[in-house]
């Protein structure tokens, strides 16, 4: 039985940036609109008024102090509020594919892998573009791979699932190389008009190389162990559906968009995932001292530093666990995928890490990695 490795990764990264003071000047801009073009009502109590956002809050409450999108400045005009894509014909490359493969691109080079030589393609992540044909068929034939691909969706836990997945392709023999990818174009599908959540998520794409270790490259993270854990919450959660239809502009339907219930999810993830990652080192005969790095999902920098303390044992430094949230926000499934590319070139070899990721189901992973070469 071969043994699975992770032989590189790749990062696609939106040029476009959106900081916080930006993001709520906008956003109260049509908080100041809405309360007076709805001033009556709200006098004779039948509207509520809207409440303005604030970047201290959004940096105190989550960590993040900006977000990559793929178009700007749509999301910051307070006539639109939403990402304007233009919808493609069908011969060319659809947007989720086009950044999936420029991550992927990167994860092969840095790997000296010939897309010729992957066995599959796995494109897992929060939010498809499409019903089908699978993301992963067109990442697959614009790559000119062989062999098989699909997709499929745990939403913040894509990557880990997708990762188990790969793994056990390897393990079962049915692959020597695969490639999943995470393209996340949360914009997409964030209300960017919900005070509550608006600053919470940004786009990009990453990519990672699962392959056989006899066929790896020199340097490479040995796959110690994957665990998938999932329990079912309506705490986050999007009803757009093929059996339903958004407003074109997302607007009005706001079940049809991101939404949760951030303090109970805050509440109940924190001990789900501290108790499957120390379950799951156990298990593996590791204990806390035995890690050097954590690569958590990255959906808010309290979270991260509750999970991290119960799993090290003590408050982790930003070298033991560090953070994207500032630059990246939360990018959904990427996010601990991004904290591993940019956050583990200087570990050695025999050192070892874990990426966890946790979201909408709910659901968790947890991937324990040793550095090889
Ligand atoms: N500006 C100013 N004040 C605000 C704002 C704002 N923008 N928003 C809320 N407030 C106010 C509230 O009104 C409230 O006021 P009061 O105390 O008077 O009632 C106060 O601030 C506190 O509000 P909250 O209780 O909501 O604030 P929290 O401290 O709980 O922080 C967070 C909110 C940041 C959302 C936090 O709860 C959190 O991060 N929770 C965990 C979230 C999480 O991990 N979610 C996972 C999502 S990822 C996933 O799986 C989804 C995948 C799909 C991707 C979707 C892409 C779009």
């Amino acid at each position: 039985m071969s043994t699975p490795v992770i032989s590189a990764t790749g990062l696609f990264t939106p040029e476009d940036s959106i900081s916080n003071a930006e993001l709520v000047e906008s956003f109260n801009r049509h908080v100041e609109r809405f309360n007076a073009d709805n001033a009556e009502a709200i006098a004779a109590g039948t509207v509520q008024p809207l409440a303005p956002s604030s970047v201290e809050f959004i940096e105190k409450a989550s960590g993040i102090k900006a977000r990559h999108v793929l178009s700007k400045a749509p999301i910051l005009d307070p006539e639109i509020m939403c990402p304007r894509l233009p919808e493609r014909p069908d011969e060319e490359l659809s947007v989720l594919a086009e950044i999936a493969v420029k991550a992927a691109q990167q994860a092969l080079a840095a790997a000296g892998r010939d897309a010729k030589d992957v066995d599959a393609v796995l494109c897992a992540c929060s939010n498809l573009q499409r019903a089908y044909p699978a993301i992963a068929i067109e990442v697959q034939a614009a790559l000119g791979i062989e062999g098989f691909a699909f997709d499929m969706n745990v939403a913040c836990s894509s990557a880990t699932f997708g990762i188990q997945t790969a793994a056990d392709f390897i393990r079962a023999g049915h692959a020597k190389s695969v490639l999943v990818v995470n393209p996340e174009v949360c914009s997409g599908h964030l209300n960017w008009r919900d005070r509550d959540s608006h600053f919470i998520f940004g786009d990009v794409a990453t990519a990672i190389l699962v392959e056989a270790q006899e066929i790896a490259p020199e340097t490479h993270w040995e796959i110690l162990g994957t665990r998938l854990l999932t329990q079912f919450s309506n705490n986050i959660r999007n009803n757009f559906g093929f059996l339903n239809r958004a407003a074109p502009d997302g607007i009005g339907q706001p079940d049809k968009l991101f939404r949760q219930e951030g303090r109970k999810v805050f509440r109940e993830v924190v001990p789900m995932v501290s108790t499957l990652i120390s379950g799951h080192m156990a298990d593996l005969g590791l204990s806390a001292d035995d890690l050097r790095r954590l690569w958590l999902h990255q959906a808010n920098a309290g979270m991260n530093r509750l999970i991290a303390e119960r799993v090290l044992g003590h408050e982790a430094s930003a070298e033991e666990s560090p953070t994207v949230l500032d630059t990246y926000a939360n990018t959904s499934s990427a996010g601990s995928i991004i904290a591993f590319h940019l956050n583990s070139a200087d570990l050695k070899a025999g050192e070892i890490g874990l990426i966890c990721s946790f979201g909408a189901g709910y659901s968790a992973g947890s991937v324990f990695l040793r550095k090889a070469g």
